[in-house]
């Protein structure tokens, strides 16, 4: 059962110790017709990243999955995704951590070296944002957020870190209610959270491959555009917009 989590936050919040999946969690919240309440574990036992790859969620670390039922049309979601990123970048941020953010939604700690475990620098949290709705306005919103908090690096997969490993363990009360006030402010202003991305991005003036369905770009990261396309020049001088996909920094 759901306890008190003790957090003035600007949602209400469900507590679980442990849960499948916040976001599944969450959806049937949705289904239920709840809006602005998080979804809250401190260990997920059968947590997802995008297109269905694992998620790791040991004990210890923040898993939280906001209900929304925002006034937007589909196509402006991706602006929460990014909302969500910026927010967990400012929380890691306050608590000492180096963050920025790999198009679209990973956090990372900056890249440090020329090893190449470095190479686009390692990950500390990810975003699974999830939607239902109509063609012209969403229904519900799951924005699934994991950020490895207090969790140790060895339980994590290879090139990921936790906030414990770069600068030892937080509040987690705290880092919450830091990103849920920070996210809230954003969430109602998609523009702001697309400009607040754009000056926190490790992936702007990078040269990038994105694998998207309908095949690899490759070339320099010039801009975002709302809500949340990547503007890639490639070689022969085209700007092309992708909407989704996995994003690689190549090194020059
Ligand atoms: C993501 O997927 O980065 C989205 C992760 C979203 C997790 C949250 S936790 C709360 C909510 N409830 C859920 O069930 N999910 C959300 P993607 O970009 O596809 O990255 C997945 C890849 O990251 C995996 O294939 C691994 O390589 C790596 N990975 C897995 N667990 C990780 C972790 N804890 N930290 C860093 N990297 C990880």
């Amino acid at each position: 059962p759901a306890v008190e989590f003790g957090l003035e936050a600007p949602f209400e919040i469900e507590y679980r110790d442990a849960v499948g999946s916040t976001n599944d969690r969450a959806r049937e919240l949705a289904d239920e017709g709840a809006a602005d309440v998080v979804v809250l574990a401190d260990e997920q036992t059968g947590s997802r990243g995008r297109l269905d790859r694992e998620w790791s969620a040991p004990s210890g670390g923040v898993w939280l999955s906001p209900v929304l039922r925002p006034d937007l049309p589909p196509a402006h979601v991706p602006a929460l995704t990014l909302a969500a990123a910026v927010a967990t970048t400012d929380a890691a941020r306050e608590a000492g951590v180096e963050a920025e953010i790999k198009w679209p939604n990973d956090v990372l700690v900056a890249a440090d070296g020329p090893d190449e475990t470095d190479r686009g620098g390692r990950k500390l949290a990810g975003i699974l944002t999830e939607m239902e709705g109509e063609a012209d306005r969403v229904s519900w919103v799951v924005v699934g957020v994991g950020v490895n908090a207090n969790v140790a690096a060895a339980d994590l997969p290879a090139g990921a870190t936790s906030v414990e490993e770069e600068v030892g363990r937080i509040d987690r009360r705290a880092f919450v209610q830091r990103l849920l006030e920070r996210f809230d402010a954003l969430r109602s202003d998609p523009e702001a959270a697309v400009e607040a991305w754009r000056d926190r991005s490790a992936t702007l003036g990078q040269r990038v491959r994105v694998e998207t369905p309908k095949g690899d770009v490759v070339g320099e990261a010039v801009d975002i555009d709302f809500p949340g396309a990547l503007v890639v020049e490639t070689d022969d001088g085209e700007r092309v917009r992708v909407h989704a996909g996995d994003c690689e920094h190549l090194r020059p």
